[in-house]
């Protein structure tokens, strides 16, 4: 008999290892532990979501005829470690083989390599493109674009396609998805009440984890795939129409917008990526949704998704190690809560707290851009990244926030920094009239937008690395144009900025 490995993010009767198991012979082993919960300090919703879509999980398995070794973190015999409970259940079952699905991060699969038993690790096929298809696809380009590849995924899956040409014969619709939004938010995320598995594991989060950063309660997050169809059901009918016109934008106290909400669903098993793009396009067929909302929901699931992930095992286990701006600041108290002045980067932070949650654009164009203007040490920003979202697991968390983000990869994925000035969260958003900083103020005065300083700062000090980088030449020309007082005026306010910032002042 063997040992099968299901980890908590792996939450799928789909799951390779479970495939290639004998359920009337082998033992399924689940197991919360102590290494798993503190890597970083996940956001508490993050570990009672996890917690309790695995025991609900196991109990399905159960349901279903499988025997299932589970370990509950509070269990006394808990030896803390994944490969420690493997060791615990080799003994209790008399086993020396185990079939794992490959995990969604180096030191986790390292961990099982390392591990003194016969681990057997298959390769997760939860997704569309397997490794191999991956390296193909990589091998000989001089630039791994996102565009390309989705491309192929589209033929792939078959996904919003009239024969081998794009329905509509465009590709890409996502110039009609750029809208500031305005008005009310007409849609949210459907949300579940705790039922008594949930309350128990909200009970030992709290006790267990209530210091974390992020609020626990209210928690009314999906817990199982029933509950997971139910919230795309509804996304699709309720949200989805608009989520390609205001994919961008942001808005004061609304945390989701037209957003899905169904990332962490979808990473942890409770959803099959497949099931949720079909969805989309059988709600564009019936004319439900117009086809720039279902093009470019498709495109984050079946493109985005699929390329970071390729690009996380393709580039190797040093990734979250890369730095290739050096930038060396240290990660600013208001990331966890802390006071700022600066409404968006508040908001954002404080949605984070409450939501374990942020869309695309408040991480990248907020929290993101603000600490590669900063020059923020970018493993400091790939840990925060790590805790404080649901939704995140180093396969898909490191490309965006390194790669797509910081650009510490040297541009593996990004061919220019995602930096931008106030203007940029001006037009998007509608935080910057409710900001004690001025957007408008463009000249170094001393209530200018912090973002507009750092932005040539940021320029300014990189300019050997990125004069020459064809779509930046305007930005370098528009600030050789200026007068070199106000040049001055500018830098000297930013790093006056910077250093309050570093001494742990409010800004
Ligand atoms: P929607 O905006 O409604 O998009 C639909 C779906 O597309 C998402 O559910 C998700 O599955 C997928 N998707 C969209 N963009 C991306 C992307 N860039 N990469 C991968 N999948 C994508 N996503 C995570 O799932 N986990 C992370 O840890 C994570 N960390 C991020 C860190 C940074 C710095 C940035 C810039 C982005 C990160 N993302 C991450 C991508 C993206 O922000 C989230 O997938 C998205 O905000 C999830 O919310 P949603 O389900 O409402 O997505
Ligand atoms: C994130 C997480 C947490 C908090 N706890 C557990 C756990 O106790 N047991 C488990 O099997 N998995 C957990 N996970 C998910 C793993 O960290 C995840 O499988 C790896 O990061 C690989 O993606």
């Amino acid at each position: 008999m063997n040992l099968v490995l299901v980890l908590g993010d792996q939450l799928s009767d789909r799951m390779a290892a479970l495939k290639a198991a004998d359920k009337s012979r082998d033992v399924v082993v689940m197991a919360e532990v102590a290494d798993e919960t503190a890597y970083v300090g996940h956001h508490p919703k993050k570990i009672a979501l996890i917690f309790a879509a695995m025991r609900k999980f196991a109990a399905r398995l159960q349901d279903d005829g499988w025997q299932v070794a589970y370990t509950e973190l509070d269990d006394t015999d808990n030896s803390g470690s994944i490969c420690g409970e493997l060791l615990r259940r080799a003994e209790q079952f008399s086993a020396s083989d185990v079939i794992a699905t490959e995990p969604g991060e180096w030191r986790l699969i390292d961990a099982l390599n390392h591990c003194p038993l016969k681990v057997q690790q298959v390769e997760d096929d939860r997704f569309i493109a397997t490794h191999r298809d991956f390296n193909e696809w990589a091998k000989g380009r001089n630039a791994l674009r996102m565009e390309y590849f989705y491309r192929d995924m589209r033929r792939k899956t078959d996904l919003m396609m009239d024969g081998d040409q794009p329905a509509g014969d465009q590709w890409n619709y996502d110039h009609d998805n750029r809208k500031p939004a305005s008005g009310e938010v007409d849609t949210a995320p459907m949300q579940f009440t705790p039922d008594e598995t949930v309350e128990e594991v909200l009970d030992l989060v709290e006790a267990r984890f209530g210091e974390n950063f992020g609020e626990l309660r209210p928690f009314t997050l999906a817990t199982d795939q029933a509950q997971a169809r139910r919230a795309l059901a509804h996304f699709v009918k309720s949200t989805l129409p608009k989520f390609g016109d205001y994919q961008d934008a942001m808005m004061e106290g609304e945390a989701f917008l037209w957003h899905a909400h169904l990332s962490a669903y979808i990473n942890i098993g409770l959803l099959d990526p497949l099931e949720v793009c079909q969805a989309v396009e059988q709600a564009w067929k019936n004319g439900d949704a117009p086809i720039n909302a279902a093009e470019g929901f498709i495109r984050q699931i079946i493109g985005w998704r699929e390329y970071v992930r390729g690009i996380y095992f393709h580039e190797g286990p040093d990734y979250t190690q890369r730095n290739g701006l050096q930038h060396a600041r240290d990660l600013p108290w208001f990331y966890w809560g802390g006071e700022t002045r600066m409404r968006c980067v508040g908001q954002a932070v404080d949605q984070t707290r409450t939501e374990g949650y942020a869309h695309h654009i408040q991480r990248l164009m907020v929290t993101g851009n603000f600490a590669l203007l900063a020059g923020i040490d970018p493993h400091q920003v790939h840990e925060w990244y790590l805790s404080v979202y649901i939704d995140a697991f180093e396969w898909v968390e490191a490309p965006n926030t390194i790669g797509m983000s910081q650009f510490a990869d040297g541009g593996v994925i990004a061919s220019k920094p995602y930096v931008s000035s106030g203007n940029y969260i001006k037009k998007m958003s509608d935080h910057c009239g409710k900001c004690s900083y001025n957007v408008n103020a463009k000249d170094g005065e001393d209530d200018a937008c912090p973002f507009n300083l750092l932005y040539w700062h940021f320029l300014d000090r990189h300019r050997d690395r990125f004069s020459d980088n064809g779509r930046m030449g305007n930005m370098y020309r528009t600030w050789d144009r200026m007068a070199e007082d106000k040049r001055g005026r500018i830098l000297d306010r930013a790093n006056a900025f910077l250093k309050s910032m570093d001494n742990g002042q409010t800004v």
